[in-house]
């Protein structure tokens, strides 16, 4: 039901990464576990449609064609034994199967066994935090930035700043508000797993394409994975309202072949390795977070 319920509030959500022009289903994401949601939502809406065509069906019929100006006269009888032993089992048995595909998208999504990587995700008031933790059972060190609004963006939201949001673009997509300094890059074919909590307030890490969203809770480290199928750019939003810019810190995944990201992780490595050498390095933002991690320890959801 939960599942069922996630896939139904990505549904029909003003938050839809990347919508196309009448687009009316959810899209089926870009991961191996992302068609489940997609599924459930199509599975639930199908019962939904055929219980609503029979239900209302059976008023109009009721209401027109056994209506009093043609001469309806009321049955006498009261109470079916048989009618009402039927429609308490039928609807007890489609939530049976509901809950049962529902739990099973659960139990799948929530088994981060065998991943190949973990990443820590941080949400702070208002952005991301990455920490590269480890890649093929190796540990990676000092591989971690800030994620925040890009700055053309950031300059266009202000008040009065006259500037068109509609200019902000990428390529021919408009990234207006859905775009980073520094994305998140991972490889694809990986079984990636993400522990995700909170530096300050309780955010969302939310990323459409993979098919979840996981709360980022102060104090708790939660847990869910991905294996996402094909190289691109993948767009989300913090999706738990965590304070007055809870709409400026998108998130952005670029997904990369295993070599292209064996080859971006080496250089984040070597800037990390001679900060001295590379001053762009602090990009690395161990003082931003020394920062963030310095301020009082208030715990509050916006
Ligand atoms: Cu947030």
């Amino acid at each position: 039901m939960a599942a069922a319920g996630l896939a139904l509030a990505s549904f029909g959500s003003l938050v839809q990464a990347a919508p196309e022009p009448w687009q009316l289903n959810m899209k089926p994401g870009a991961s191996t576990w992302s068609h489940v949601p997609y599924d459930l939502n199509n599975i639930s809406l199908s019962v939904c449609v055929v219980i609503g065509i029979l239900v209302f069906g059976a008023m109009f019929i009721a209401m027109f064609r056994f209506r009093k100006s043609r001469g309806a006269v009321a049955e006498k009888w009261s109470h079916h034994t048989g009618l009402e032993i039927v429609w308490t089992t039928v609807p007890v048995m489609i939530l049976i199967v509901l809950a049962y595909l529902s739990t099973g998208g659960l139990t799948s999504w929530a088994n981060t066994t065998g991943s190949q990587m973990t990443v820590k995700v941080t949400g702070y008031q208002w952005k991301w935090r990455y920490d590269y933790v480890s890649y093929l059972g190796k540990p990676i060190e000092h591989v971690g930035f800030m994620s925040k609004l890009d700055s053309l963006s950031d300059q266009t939201r202000q008040l009065d700043s006259g500037m068109d949001p509609y200019a902000v673009k990428v390529g021919n997509e408009n990234t207006y508000l859905l775009n980073v300094d520094h994305p998140l890059v991972v490889p694809i074919d990986t079984k990636i797993r993400f522990v995700i909590t909170g530096g300050d307030v309780i955010h969302s890490w939310w990323v459409p394409a993979l098919g979840w969203k996981l709360d980022a809770i102060p104090g708790i480290a939660n847990a869910a994975w991905t294996n996402i199928t094909k190289p691109g750019t993948y767009r989300g939003q913090c999706a738990e309202l965590c304070g007055q810019d809870h709409g400026f810190m998108p998130i952005v995944v670029v997904a990369k072949s295993k070599a292209d990201f064996a080859k971006w992780l080496a250089e984040q490595q070597a800037k990390s390795a001679a900060p001295a050498a590379a001053p762009a390095a602090s990009t690395a933002a161990t003082p931003v977070a020394a920062e963030v991690k310095a301020a009082p320890a208030v715990a509050r959801q916006g």
